[in-house]
């Protein structure tokens, strides 16, 4: 099996997490961003989204990194309440999934990573969604009042709003007064701290890309102007 990934990639990273997880040995495949290498017309073989990650599953190719997570356990874990069988609360992870990816992360991208390489503004309208996010995920938290994203067990929701909260974390943008938000983040990281260290990876690449923007010089984005310098 292989994951082609990229290295600042939440989606990438919610993917990794689930395998580990999950315990499913797979090879990762480093898609190199800011070259171009998933605008290649071989890439595009795997992806017409032209986007990473994508799961190869023994010739099987999918796109889509909540997909993939679905997939993966569907496959190989399907007693695993990592991904509950049972329809509501089943309903509830794939609420929160589509949630994270709609929704919450796509802000909280916007404000974060998208400016470390294109011409996105951080500015305050963006500021605004990503409180917004945070405001909503908090009313869930307190609606349901359970440990996790949608129960009392780790389920894949918690994995993929993991990895949309990850990049504040990665710009050092405070969320300490949403309390919620807060202890939940805390808990999964120190209730899954193998899940946790690969998370890592991302917050300190993040932080990285904040220090030092990637060099975009090579890569002719077609739907993105570059970042003003
Ligand atoms: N819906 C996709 C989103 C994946 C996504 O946004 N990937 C980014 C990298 S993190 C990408 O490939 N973007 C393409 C581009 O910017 O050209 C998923 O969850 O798999």
């Amino acid at each position: 099996m292989k994951l082609y990934v990229v290295c600042d990639g939440p989606p990438s990273y919610a993917c990794r997490m689930a395998l580990k997880a999950l315990n499913i040995p797979c090879e990762l495949v480093d898609v190199n961003y800011n070259i171009g290498e998933h605008l290649t017309d071989e890439y595009f073989k795997l992806n017409p989204q032209k986007e990473i990650p994508v799961l190869d599953d023994n010739g099987f190719i999918l796109s889509e990194s909540i997909a993939i997570m679905q997939y993966l356990c569907d496959q190989y874990a399907p007693e695993n309440p990592i991904y509950p069988k049972e329809p509501k609360q089943r309903a509830l992870v794939n609420q929160r999934l589509c949630f994270n990816m709609l929704f919450y992360y796509k802000h909280i991208f916007q404000y974060t990573i998208a400016p470390q390489f294109f011409d996105f503004p951080r500015d305050e309208l963006g500021k605004k969604k990503v409180e917004l996010s945070l405001n909503t995920y908090e009313t869930y938290l307190k609606k349901k009042n359970t440990k996790y994203a949608a129960g009392d067990c780790l389920t894949i929701a918690d994995i993929g709003l993991i990895s949309g909260t990850l990049p504040l974390e990665g710009i050092g943008y405070k969320f300490d007064h949403y309390p919620l938000v807060t202890k939940w983040y805390n808990t999964f990281k120190s209730e899954n701290p193998e899940l946790w260290e690969i998370a890592q990876i991302d917050v300190d690449q993040i932080a990285e890309f904040e220090k030092n923007n990637p060099d975009l010089s090579k890569l002719n984005h077609p739907l993105y102007p570059p970042r003003k310098n």
